[in-house]
């Protein structure tokens, strides 16, 4: 199905100096919009009394004279100023290479990223950092979840691998990337990672829909609950001791897909702020003492993770201690095995190992310290499910923070009878050819395969490892084919196994779009569940449609545009909303169905 363009015009038009008088302004580039929320950290700091410490309001107005990270005469050509409102926004550079090399890596699309800098009060230095705040900025972020592509979050190093954890697990169902990132040198110094760090998550939150919190440190993008900081005076400060990065920025940007997390869901973003403070990390060493884990074990505390020797193992010579443990998941205290080695799983190789089992902890298999505890943290909160279930949630991967048992794992791409003699005929042999070859090809099958609503096929081509969420050619998905074919079960399929509503094809269209402009009805409501919503400009612009709507006396089209959530009130080019036409032209009945479309949309916001 060819993508037919929803909107006929963009708002803002670059005006350009020639001295051709009837030459028409060009539209501008598309734009992708980013939320930086600027917490503290050694990034924005400065000296105070011969020691380093966070500098109020002054971190915007710098970055403004940095031509790496504003482009002045853009943001004035285009009044993007005026457009976007008295907020702190700038905008980076055309990312065009000067080497011929293309774009860097960076979509085809040549986006140009347009960010806002949110700054909180007080600046903290992370290490003042509480729980309060990580629910702070996860619930800016659900506040302004709509109006962004991508999010990322300015953070002192001290305590970001903490926080990067913490929000994996309260933001629930997440489509669009949040990035935490900062800085060892202020980003004022001569010599510093902050400008490059800045960028790195800039680039990457505005260009690629990666729905996962993530770290951005020295040209890594690492998935946020599986990192740690390692290095007090490296800029490299960074480690995933046990997933490789999801991203590097080399000369190219390589996203590495089939490690990206997906949510798998057809439910709307959420963030679940509430967060239990009773827990503890306690380190085991050769010679604690029964009485220091009794008493770290004592109420209120609710939750423990154990840091225990290598593949998680403890003494299993000392009874005493071991009936402390006993005792205290006895009384519902929830203890997670987790490692103290950098690297590696728990798991359940040595007596010294079982008797932790035995004593009733949960295996916290390759998860980091950082993770278990904010996991701990966010289950603990939960309200309305028993502790048996709150155990069971943290022996399970969320989201992505603990490596799945590989036993009977997926088919691998070589045993694709397809590809193999594709590959075969080609004179192809080596795995990374293979690989090259297969997302090449399975994109658009994937995409034939929606059109006809053939949910084996698709079944088939994942089976061979590739990822239902690639695009075609034209940035086309298999569902954005599906929604214009309006095949609600494949749509379902597909959000359940990765896809993503946000993204867009080559022409800037959603899925949403897509489905609107078909009138598959179903498959609006769904895709609105699952959290797809219109951008600001489509918003703007969908003015105009909706008279043109009223005038023809297309209620269908109407109720559709509603759905998609359309702003009934919104006015055309020429100032006058679709009530207002419809009663200019006499239709009674129209008026009347658009205020009972307009009472339902201000009612519920969204009916399932
Ligand atoms: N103490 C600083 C902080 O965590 C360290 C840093 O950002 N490099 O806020």
């Amino acid at each position: 199905t060819r993508s037919i363009p929803l909107f006929k015009c963009r708002r803002r038009k670059l005006s350009i100096c020639t001295s051709i008088e009837s030459v028409e302004p060009s539209p501008i580039a598309p734009e992708a919009r980013v939320l930086v929320i600027n917490t503290g950290g050694t990034i924005g700091m400065t000296l105070h009394d011969k020691v380093l410490a966070p500098k109020a309001n002054a971190f915007f107005e710098s970055l403004r004279k940095l031509p790496i990270l504003h482009d002045e005469s853009y943001a004035q050509q285009t009044g993007m100023y005026d457009y976007y409102g008295p907020e702190n926004i700038l905008v980076l550079p055309n990312p065009t290479p000067q080497s011929g090399h293309q774009y860097h890596g960076l979509s085809k699309e040549k986006k140009r990223i347009v960010y806002t800098i949110m700054e909180y009060t007080p600046l903290l230095d992370s290490s003042n950092m509480t729980t309060d705040d990580w629910g702070k900025i996860g619930k800016d972020i659900e506040k302004n979840y709509e109006n962004y592509d991508g999010f990322v979050i300015l953070h002192g190093t001290d305590t970001m691998a903490y926080t990067a954890s913490a929000l994996s697990f309260m933001c629930e169902h997440l489509g669009k990337p949040i990035i935490v990132t900062g800085s060892q040198v202020p980003i004022y110094e001569m010599r510093n990672d902050g400008r490059d760090n800045l960028l790195g998550a800039l680039l990457i939150a505005g260009h690629f829909v990666i729905p996962e919190v993530c770290l951005y440190f020295y040209n890594n993008l690492y998935r946020g609950n599986r990192s740690t900081k390692v290095d007090a005076g490296s800029f490299n400060a960074f480690s995933s001791p046990n997933l490789a990065p999801l991203a590097c920025a080399e000369v190219d940007i390589t996203i590495n897909w089939d490690t990206v997390w997906r949510a798998n869901t057809t439910a709307k973003f959420h963030v679940s702020p509430e967060l239990n403070r009773n827990v503890g990390l306690l380190r085991l060493f050769p010679g604690i003492t029964s009485a220091t884990v009794k008493a770290f074990l004592q109420p209120p505390m609710e939750g423990v993770v154990l840091e225990t020797y290598g593949s998680g193992n403890a003494p299993d010579n000392r009874p005493h201690l071991l009936a402390v443990l006993k005792k205290a998941t006895d009384n519902g205290v929830i203890i997670i095995n987790c490692t103290q080695c950098l690297r590696g799983t728990v798991s359940a190789s040595y007596a010294t190992g079982k008797v932790l089992m035995d004593a009733g902890l949960i295996a916290g298999g390759d998860m980091t310290p950082e993770a278990a505890l904010s996991k701990l943290s966010y289950v603990l909160a939960k309200k309305d499910i028993t502790l048996h279930a709150k155990k069971k949630m943290m022996a399970q991967n969320l989201r992505g923070e603990m490596s799945a048992d590989l036993a009977g794992a997926k088919l691998c791409l070589s045993d694709s009878r397809f590809i193999q003699v594709i590959a075969k005929s080609l004179s192809i042999s080596c795995k990374e050819e293979l690989e090259a070859i297969r997302d090449a090809l399975t994109p658009p099958l994937a995409c034939a395969a929606a059109k006809i609503g053939d949910i084996e096929a698709l079944e088939a081509l994942k089976e061979m490892g590739s990822n239902l969420f690639l695009g075609d050619y034209d940035g086309r998905t298999p569902l954005h084919i599906a929604a214009c074919e309006g095949h609600l079960k494949l749509v379902k399929y597909l959000l359940s196994h990765g896809a993503t509503v946000y993204a867009k094809d080559r022409y800037g269209d959603t899925p949403l779009c897509n489905a609107v402009r078909f009138r598959q009805k179903e498959v609006v409501k769904l895709l609105r569940k699952t959290g797809a919503h219109f951008s600001r400009d489509e918003l703007e612009e969908a003015g105009t449609e909706l008279c043109s709507l009223a005038a023809s006396g297309d209620m269908e089209g109407l109720e559709i545009w509603s759905l998609a959530g359309a702003d009934l009130n919104k006015p055309g080019y020429d100032g006058q909303s679709a009530i207002l036409v419809a009663e200019a032209a006499g239709k009674k009945e129209m008026v009347a169905f658009l205020h009972q479309l307009k009472k339902k949309s201000e009612g519920i916001e969204f009916i399932a």
